[in-house]
């Protein structure tokens, strides 16, 4: 079986290398491991007299990405200012693009008072030769702004009488100006600026992620306009703080190499079906690159799982979908420890998950084109990134468990098998395939991996917000807010439960609830995360 696409982006370009720099204390470690979602880095080769900036910085619970660190920059310290000058030079002679930096984090914290925020050092800094190389300049621990704001316009009674959500768009105003006026203004008027700079606010508090996820969309577009194609491919993986990138590119990667031409069976011809559905499932899994301390992901019996998905598209009859299968959730916890390839003996697995034979013997034959093979490939794409998409979104919600675990898994599942938005999707993938013609299925030019897109990106299911069962949806922060742009949700939310532990109400507690006067402990109750289709 030739390796999935995926797997030679990141032969090209296995890590994503950023040099990070920054006075001490500003967050730069926080920052990293929230961004990347993990709680250790480790240095390599520090024992053998090399000089900081080469020393490269990874971690094993996310093995994407590496860092350099140059640490802060005083005013005329000529040697340093030598040293990263040369590592830029020569990173960037390096013939490979692995070996290359991708992207270069320059934070700076927001300064609490009127005062001067871009030192000398900095300034110093942006002078490096660094040509087409990303420039972001990370503005840290936002937070601490949007906090005085919060207090300040409280204690002057200008946030009596609004809701949560205006006291929120009044405090976040109130900073944007402040940071306009003392961060932007001043960072605009220094004459050396990087030919790719761009800035950004951040915070790596729990109620301020989405600004973590600012700032992948604000590097993404950087590296993807002037680096190679699959170091941005590599960075969206990386990074785990933003869906948006990481659906845009599992659907990169799939266009270029299988989703256009899966009617005729282009890329999948002379395979076996369960082959094909593998490729897909490795570089979607790939792609979103959980943290997955049990591996769980990298079971063969999870691949199986998510046939249980697709299973009603093979049949030319049209069952529903998940309608045998809802019960059966123990059934599939059962499954996922069962490592039992599908191509292996099948008996067991069919049991326990719930796969007909019928199916599992169709899925060891030969790829063949047929509406049935269509709907189920199609199906398979669209419902395992929906699927990874939920977990994603649970794992936010759960900065205490940051490894996913089987319950997670199962929760995503049942969130999605059997609900109305896996029969849409079934309904529509059903009714494009029987409306193509045969020409279609031959024509290398059709349009299915347009109509995956499609389907994908109207089913996606995005978190608005935690509830506390009992309470107003107003009175909890807001997770994850839906973007600017996305239209207002047509269907009532649907929910799935997740228990906090107590060190989630801990971390949950020691940033400020915004918008709100200072925060009490909330009682260690169970939540539940609200969705709406995107
Ligand atoms: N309020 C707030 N505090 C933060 C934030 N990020 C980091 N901190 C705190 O700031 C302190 C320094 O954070 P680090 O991430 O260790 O800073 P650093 O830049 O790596 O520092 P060095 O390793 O010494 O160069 C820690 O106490 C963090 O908890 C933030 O976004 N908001
Ligand atoms: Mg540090």
């Amino acid at each position: 079986m030739a390796s999935p696409s995926l797997d030679n982006i990141f032969k090209e370009c296995p890590r994503f290398r950023i040099l990070i720099s920054g006075k001490t204390g500003v967050g730069k470690t926080t920052l990293i491991k929230e961004t990347f979602n993990i709680d250790q880095l480790e240095e390599s080769d520090k024992d053998r007299g090399k000089c900081d900036i080469e020393q490269e910085i990874s971690s094993s619970q996310n093995d994407l990405f590496v860092l350099h660190d140059s640490q802060g920059f005083e005013a005329g310290e000529v040697d340093n200012f030598n040293t990263v000058k040369t590592f830029i030079d020569s990173r960037a002679r390096m013939p490979e693009i692995k070996d290359r930096l991708h992207a270069v984090w320059l934070c700076i914290q927001i300064p609490h008072v009127d005062g001067r925020l871009i030192e000398t050092g900095d300034e110093e800094f942006l002078k490096l030769p660094f040509d087409d190389l990303p420039v972001v300049i990370v503005f840290t621990q936002y937070d601490r702004l949007y906090h005085q704001f919060s207090y300040d316009l409280a204690r002057s009674g200008e946030l009596q009488n609004k809701t949560a959500e205006e006291r929120n768009e009044r405090i976040e105003q109130e900073s944007e100006r402040y940071f306009q006026k003392n961060c932007i203004e001043q960072l605009k008027s220094i004459k050396h600026q990087p030919k790719r700079m761009k800035w950004v606010k951040v915070s790596s508090r729990p109620n301020h992620r989405k600004t973590l996820k600012v700032l992948t969309d604000v590097t993404e577009e950087l590296v993807r306009n002037h680096v190679r194609e699959s170091a941005w491919v590599v960075m969206a993986a990386a990074q785990r703080v933003n869906a948006d990138t990481k659906v845009k590119s599992c659907i990169a990667v799939g266009m270029q190499k299988y989703w256009r031409g899966l009617a005729a069976g282009t890329y999948f011809a002379d395979r076996r079906l369960d082959a094909c559905i593998g490729v897909i499932h490795q570089d979607i899994v790939g792609i979103w690159n959980f943290r997955d301390d049990e591996e769980i992901l990298h079971r063969p019996s999870f691949m199986n799982v998510v046939l249980l998905l697709v299973q009603d598209l093979a049949d030319p009859s049209g069952s529903s979908p998940g309608s045998d299968t809802i019960k059966n959730l123990e059934a599939i916890k059962a499954a996922l420890g069962v490592a039992t390839p599908i191509s292996g003996p099948l008996a067991p697995l069919v049991a326990s998950v719930g796969l007909s034979m019928m199916f599992a013997k169709w899925l060891s034959d030969m790829y063949n084109s047929t509406p049935g093979v269509l709907r189920c490939l199609m199906g398979y794409i669209v419902d395992i990134t929906i699927v990874l998409e939920v977990l994603f979104w649970l794992k936010i919600a759960q900065p205490q468990r940051p490894s996913i675990c089987e319950e997670d898994l199962i929760a995503a599942f049942n969130h999605y098998q059997g609900s109305v938005g896996h029969l849409e999707v079934h309904q529509q993938i059903r009714r494009y395939v029987d409306n193509m013609t045969l020409i279609d299925h031959i024509n290398p030019n059709d349009n299915t991996h347009v109509e995956v897109e499609r389907l994908i990106n109207s089913h996606r299911r995005i978190l608005v917000d935690t509830l506390t069962p009992g309470t107003k949806s107003d009175a909890t922060p807001t997770a994850v807010s839906p973007p600017q742009n996305s239209p207002t949700p047509k269907t009532q939310p649907s929910s799935i439960p997740v228990v906090p532990t107590s060190k989630h109400e801990e971390r949950g507690t020691d940033s400020h609830s915004e918008g709100s006067t200072p925060s009490k402990k909330k009682p260690k109750t169970s939540r539940f995360l609200r969705f709406w289709k995107k």
